[in-house]
């Protein structure tokens, strides 16, 4: 192992040197590496994962992420360098992000469902020296993209490409070791890897993460949702996602000693079926989701007897459909309200129904800091006041990688961050999302950032003003409306959707609607007014205007 200041570091924006040494005198940050998650249970031959066929114990996880870190490092990659990944949910998944932070490399982990532009972007900003990513996915059916990726980070050298059948156990033959080498984790202060942020800017923004923030952010995620070597997780969201990772997510659940069953997607008829051939015993959902949930349960002759658990989160929860879910499909409701930049809440598996059904928790940590403000005069809000939330502890981020300009809007003096999310205390403590005042689009928890849309809509030739705004979905909460002014009267949703689809965009991130304006409203200031053009358009859909098609 290197020592603390033999090898390169990964910037980050570091906490106040006494908050850090509270969190560390209080026992939050431990000083331990993530993978001390997977490698406390080495010699443990219980199930930590089961993937299709494939069961994988805990020791034989903790041998073959130590020997795919030796590979890793065999081939000259190790502390400082970092990997962009992109796959599916499968088993490597977690295989791959042990071995890189045992490594010490640091990956972003991309959503299987981010096309060119994303994976471009996160290249830009990391130069990864590493790239991991399925030839399944369209990107990397040949070489073309890798060579596109080498071009915008010259130190890009490796490659590993997972063949749609490619397994763990071939997969050290990939990385060409046979010897235990030396492998070099970081200190645990430093960046473990980079967590994606739903944006609200016109480039997607990197959080980094630390072993000690995440790490305390995932016992205790798993102290409160109560997890045992009896827990077993449904991974049915995008593995990379912040929840299902560590809300306490698959790594709440390796960190117990539980087991991760892996599903492609949350498709209910699979995922019931993996519930009951594999006696799950907690899963996590998106809104969404489980309206889909509640409706293919109707069709059952029986309760999935094993779950015991189902978090919401991501989105917001209507209380009526919050109220369905145990009776309907037989289990507990948790509410988590969360962010990958740390912040994250839940209700307690002992609240009332009261609190699970109408609001989004209380912070899982006392360390974390709550400030609750009016957006206009920045003053304190009462409980029971609908005012911004700002935050800072423990396991909040202090800065987006390399975003100086952006941090300086996104963090008060004080170091607390400005979610953007307008919330409302209750006089127990406890948190509901009333909207936000980010420029976001939460499609179903698949979050939209509208200037990154909008940067892209002004790049074609016609266009000349463009502004995306949410508007109410039965199924996904919000849905996005691009809303444009264009030099050509014919223009065509269908010609936008394929423009944009050519510039390489995530398929979630499409405009649902389109409408041709000849003006957008303007503030006195001269920015497009979106409060007034969401206004218009939910007056004109009453009225039953047609949509540009
Ligand atoms: P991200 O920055 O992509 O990690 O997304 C985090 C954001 O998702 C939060 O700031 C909220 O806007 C939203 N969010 C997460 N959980 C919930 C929830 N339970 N209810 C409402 N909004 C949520
Ligand atoms: O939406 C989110 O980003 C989110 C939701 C619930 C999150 O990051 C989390 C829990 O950790």
């Amino acid at each position: 192992m290197s020592g603390a200041d033999t090898y390169r570091r990964i910037e980050f924006t570091p906490w106040p040197e006494a908050l850090a040494q509270s969190y560390r005198a209080q026992g939050l940050w431990a000083g331990k590496p993530l993978s001390d998650i997977i490698d406390r249970h080495c010699s443990s031959e219980a199930t930590a994962l089961i993937c299709g066929q494939r069961h994988i114990s805990y020791a034989r996880f903790s041998q073959l992420t130590d020997q795919l870190a030796a590979g890793l490092s065999a081939s000259g990659l190790g502390p400082g360098d970092t990997a962009l990944v992109q796959l599916p949910n499968i088993a490597e998944f977690y295989l791959l992000f042990f071995a890189l932070l045992k490594a010490g490399i640091a990956p972003v982990n991309a959503l299987y469902s981010h096309q060119r532009l994303e994976l471009t972007a996160y290249a830009a900003q990391l130069k990864p020296s590493l790239l991991i990513a399925s030839r399944g996915h369209r990107l990397f059916s040949d070489d073309v993209f890798i060579e596109e990726l080498q071009e915008i980070a010259p130190p890009l050298r490796q490659t590993v490409l997972l063949s749609e059948q490619t397994q763990i156990e071939n997969l050290a033959d990939l990385v060409s070791i046979n010897r235990a080498d030396h492998f070099a984790p970081v200190a645990a202060s430093e960046v473990a890897f980079f967590q994606l942020s739903g944006g609200s800017t016109g480039t997607p923004k990197l959080i980094p993460r630390t072993h000690d923030d995440y790490y305390y952010s995932i016992r205790r995620s798993a102290e409160i949702c109560e997890l045992s070597a009896a827990s077993r997780y449904l991974c049915a969201l995008p593995a990379a996602h912040n929840y299902p990772l560590s809300s306490p997510g698959s790594l709440g659940i390796f960190y117990a000693g539980g087991t991760v069953v892996m599903a492609p997607d949350p498709e209910p008829l699979h995922c019931f079926s993996l519930i009951e051939q594999h006696a799950v015993t907690m899963t996590a959902l998106v809104p969404s989701a489980v309206t889909l949930w509640l409706q293919a349960a109707a069709g059952r002759q029986q309760p999935l007897q094993t779950l015991k658990l189902l978090q919401v989160g991501g989105a917001s929860f209507a209380p009526a459909l919050a109220q369905q879910v145990p009776s309907r499909l037989g289990c507990a409701l948790q509410q988590v309200f969360g962010m990958a930049e740390g912040l994250v809440n839940y209700t307690r598996l002992h609240d009332s129904a009261e609190k699970i059904f109408t609001t989004q928790g209380y912070p899982m940590s006392d360390a974390d800091e709550i400030r609750i403000i009016d957006p206009e005069t920045g003053a304190m809000a009462a409980d029971g006041e609908t005012g911004m939330l700002l935050t800072r502890g423990p396991y909040t981020f202090r800065g987006y990688y390399r975003a100086a300009e952006h941090n300086a809007d996104a963090f008060t003096a004080e170091g607390f961050y400005s979610s953007g999310d307008l919330v409302r205390r209750d006089g127990d403590g406890y948190l509901t999302v009333v909207g936000r005042v980010k420029d976001q689009i939460n499609r179903g928890g698949e979050k939209i950032a509208a200037e990154e849309i909008e940067n892209l809509l002004l790049k074609h030739p016609q266009i000349s003003a463009a502004a995306l705004i949410s508007v109410a979905d039965d199924r996904l909460g919000e849905k996005s409306l691009a809303c444009v002014v264009s030099r050509d009267p014919a223009l065509k949703a269908v010609a936008l959707r394929k423009y944009l689809r050519t510039l390489g965009i995530a398929d979630y991130k499409l405009p649902d609607k389109f409408r041709l304006l000849k003006t957008l409203p303007l503030t006195a200031v001269g920015k497009t007014d979106k409060k007034t053009l969401r206004r218009m358009m939910a007056e004109q859909a009453k009225v039953g205007d047609e949509a540009l098609s």
